[in-house]
């Protein structure tokens, strides 16, 4: 199939708007010449909501070829829900795609399937593309093997997709992320291939052909490529690395 690559740096709570303009610019200009000027390779950052808007602007005026998103939003659309924002906020700044369901949302603010669906639903709505997080704990793997978690978590979380609608899909073992413990590519590639078969079962054949499935979990310039040579992972969700300029640039700079 022929997909283009994604590769996602979600910086977490890291870098505030200043240190993220900063970021990005040196990041750009790391990058000159490299394949994602030429569209081979998406790049995408998902800072902190206080970054976005500086982050939009600078993207904009020195025309850097990297898509915006956020790490969260609210399955509203507006109204008396202290804290949260809309994804038609996001969508006013230009936002591209937003992450639901990251293992740290469902661990430290307790959202369930069901809550991830919605939230889906609303990105959709507002015209954001949502990288859906699934992934299971060591104990879940040790439990039900290693595709049952991730096959439910994607199956409620396409509840209210629809074939044509755009999505991308990570795969994050709980256990491999930010530990270190990076899952190996056949690993990734097993559980990748089984959320691929979810989607075609759910949406068809065209969609599960056409959307990207990332990996995540300590992925590294080191080991990047070794992920990208399996034919179901279509790029990475990265975490630390992805806050680090030469090392983000080089996990950019993959070859297979
Ligand atoms: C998993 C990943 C990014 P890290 O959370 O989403 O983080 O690469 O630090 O393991």
């Amino acid at each position: 199939a022929n997909r283009t690559p994604l590769i996602a740096g979600n910086w977490k709570m890291n870098l505030d708007h200043l240190q993220a303009v900063a970021f990005v610019q040196k990041l750009h200009w790391t990058l000159k010449d490299a394949k994602h000027e030429d569209g081979s390779v998406e790049v995408a950052v998902f800072p902190p909501f206080t970054d976005i808007r500086s982050v939009q602007t600078l993207i904009d005026a020195d025309k850097i070829p990297f898509a915006l998103g956020a790490q969260d939003l609210s399955a509203h659309d507006s109204g008396a829900y202290t804290g949260e924002v809309s994804g038609a906020f996001l969508a006013k700044l230009d936002a591209k795609y937003v992450i639901i369901g990251h293992s740290e949302r469902r661990e430290y603010h307790s959202e369930s399937d069901e809550v991830v669906a919605s939230k889906v639903k609303a990105a959709l709505k507002h015209g954001l593309v949502p990288v859906i997080c699934v992934g299971e704990t060591l104990a879940q793997r040790e439990e039900s093997g290693p595709t049952a978690v991730s096959i439910a978590q994607l199956e409620t979380a396409l509840g209210a997709v629809s074939a044509s609608d755009d999505i991308v899909v990570a795969y994050e073992p709980v256990w491999a992320i930010g530990t270190g413990q990076v899952a190996s590519p056949e690993q990734a590639q097993e559980v990748c291939s089984a959320l691929r078969a979810v989607i075609a079962a759910k949406l068809g054949d065209e969609a599960a052909a056409r959307t990207r499935i990332l990996y995540g979990g300590s992925v590294k310039s080191a080991n990047i490529a070794s992920f990208m040579r399996e034919p179901d992972v279509d790029g990475a969700l990265v975490g630390g690395a992805s806050l680090v300029v030469d090392e983000f640039a080089a996990i950019i700079r993959f070859e297979k």
